[in-house]
């Protein structure tokens, strides 16, 4: 049976040209900055990203954990949202291994944090209170329906930030997502973020990889902290040679995905059972309710995958979908003709 695994972007896997490079990448001691495919790719990063440097970690959930130590003190204060990826999926690693405490805001549903609420937030300097260092948001934001944060939101946030002495981190995992939705480059989103994390790993198809932006002083601090956590690599070249092709191939086609969501978002809002709001799907991550009180979103997504379709359940009547390469129009085709099948019983 052809499956159609719409479950994540993280399940997409490295192309052909990105195999190749790996397979002939130059490599060397990247602990000792000898690699140079590392290097190339950090450059190449930190153009994208409008930033003077940065660096190649493992994974989104490293990226953020390293900015955020690396921003932050123990028992200082970061403000972000309830929904944040950072709060919800890290196992609160900020807090767990870098004493910072999380100060949390309710999420906007279009994945923004109120900047008034942000500037309420904010401790005067007081001997009771910690003191707030970051603020942290997420573009695209994931659990916001992959809704994209724009320039002029974040020019708001940077306000708050520069008046109150605050650094702002952007989780970007899908910053490129953001970009090509709102059809600018993505450093045009972060000229207000002190730093920024992007994944390799998820919609570019890279098999492994996050990088972090920022100063100078700030990835040279942040090196060392990915050491601390046991993230400094070797021979990582043949994994970055991966996340060049990804940043050069990779990026232009996620409109593809933008538009295989948003056609599967309104495929799915035709069906009476179903909630879902096509017009809120503007990149490629939708979320959509379950009408039907025999069954649930666990149940529902079992019988799916029975007909060929995988689905995240995230909540007792709550499933996400995530549009990817190689995924097809015709592949959302085939997921619609599953739903009505399930749907008929
Ligand atoms: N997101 C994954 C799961 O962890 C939920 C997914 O399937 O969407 N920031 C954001 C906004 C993310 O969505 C993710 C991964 C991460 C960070 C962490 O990246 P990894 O998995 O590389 O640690």
């Amino acid at each position: 049976m052809h499956i159609v695994d719409l479950r994540s972007d993280t399940l997409t896997q490295p192309t052909e040209a990105m195999r190749r490079a790996m397979a002939e990448a130059e490599v060397g001691d990247d602990v000792f900055g000898e690699d140079p495919t590392v290097r190339r790719l950090e450059e190449m990063a930190a153009d994208r990203t409008g930033k003077e440097a940065a660096l190649f970690v493992s994974s989104g959930t490293m990226a953020n954990l390293v900015s955020e130590l690396t921003h932050c003190r123990r028992g200082d204060e970061m403000i972000l949202g309830d929904q944040a990826h950072i709060f919800y999926y890290e196992q609160g690693g900020s807090a767990a291994v870098g004493g910072i405490h999380p100060r949390i805001l309710p999420n906007l549903p279009d994945g923004r944090l109120d900047p008034d609420a942000i500037e309420a937030a904010v401790r005067p300097d007081d001997v009771h209170f910690p003191i707030t260092r970051l603020i942290v948001l997420e573009n695209t934001h994931n659990r916001c329906g992959g809704a994209p944060l724009d320039a002029a939101y974040m020019g708001d946030v940077g306000k708050v930030a520069q008046k109150h002495g605050l650094k702002i981190h952007v989780d970007g995992a899908r910053i490129f997502n953001a970009a090509i939705a709102l059809g600018v480059e993505a450093k045009q989103l972060l000229t207000d973020a002190d730093s920024v994390s992007f994944c390799l790993s998820k919609g570019l198809c890279a098999p492994v990889g996050s990088l972090v932006c920022g100063s100078k002083d700030f990835i040279d601090g942040a090196r060392r902290n990915r050491k601390l956590l046991g993230g400094g690599m070797r021979q990582a070249g043949v994994l970055a040679a991966a996340g060049i092709v990804a940043l050069t191939e990779m990026v232009d086609r996620l409109v593809e995905d933008h538009a295989n969501a948003r056609k599967l978002a309104e495929g799915l809002a035709g069906m009476a059972e179903l909630r879902i709001d096509p017009l809120g799907v503007r990149t490629n991550i939708l979320y959509f309710e379950l009408d039907i009180p025999s069954l649930d979103a666990p149940a529902f997504t079992q019988r799916l995958a029975g007909e060929g379709v995988r689905m995240l359940p995230t909540g007792p009547r709550q499933i996400r979908a995530v549009a990817h390469h190689p995924l097809t129009s015709a592949d959302m085709d085939a997921a619609l003709d599953a739903f009505r099948r399930v749907l008929a019983g």
